[in-house]
């Protein structure tokens, strides 16, 4: 029983909340960009949803500011084996804005895309039930245009880069699109539990 314990507590031991092969960052707070970091303005940023919809929409800041606020504390993984534990975000659950369009049921996946050109995809179901977040706020403060400010996409199940930072919109498709790491020999899913970090994983 000690033993057991203190595999889990101990000063040698791993925190259960830590993906295989990751390590905790504690307070750092990472910058991962491949891009040069663009200057968003809240007062100008749009997130359009188009593709496999009914019709297209598009979101102000202030449009997303009207919706209940959502938060999620918890735990993020990033690929290049740093994770960062109980942390937190706050904005919007992406649910609350697939609410207001009609989703065709030919949508399976979704391709995020930045304004500075960054993509990723996911299965549609990894980003609706809860999962995933449009968000604004660190640790209670303003995300900062380095961390993908004024507003990031955040799906903290999945390795980091599939959280899109500066998200400008989600193209729903009726397949599976890479997005930039995909299509350089990243994993297509990247659920850091099963360890996928890259194709063949
Ligand atoms: N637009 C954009 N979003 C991005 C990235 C990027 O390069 N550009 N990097 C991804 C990767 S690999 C990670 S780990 C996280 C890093 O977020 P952070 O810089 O806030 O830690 O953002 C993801 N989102
Ligand atoms: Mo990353």
């Amino acid at each position: 029983m000690s033993t057991f314990s203190q595999g889990f507590t101990g000063r040698r031991g791993r925190d259960p909340r830590l993906p295989p092969g990751q390590y905790d960052v504690g307070s750092s707070f990472p910058v991962l960009t491949a891009e040069a970091t663009p200057n968003v303005s809240a007062a100008t940023w749009t997130f359009r949803v188009d593709g496999e919809v009914a019709a297209p929409r598009t979101w102000t800041w202030d449009d997303v500011h009207a919706l209940p606020s959502s938060s999620y504390e918890g735990d993020i993984h990033c690929v290049t084996t740093w994770s960062k534990l109980g942390t937190s975000f706050t904005g919007v659950s992406l649910d609350a804005l697939l609410d207001q369009v009609e989703v065709l049921p030919s949508a399976t996946h979704v391709l995020a895309w930045s304004s500075s050109g960054y993509t990723t995809n996911l299965p549609l179901a990894d980003v609706t039930g809860g999962k995933a977040w449009l968000v604004w706020e660190h640790e209670g403060a303003p995300l900062t245009a380095e961390h993908g400010g004024p507003v990031r996409m955040l799906v903290p199940h999945l390795y980091f880069w599939k959280s899109t930072k500066w998200v400008a919109g989600l193209r729903l498709l009726d397949h599976d699109e890479p997005g930039f790491w995909e299509r350089n020999g990243y994993h297509d899913r990247g659920e850091p539990w099963a360890e996928q970090r890259y194709a063949g994983d």
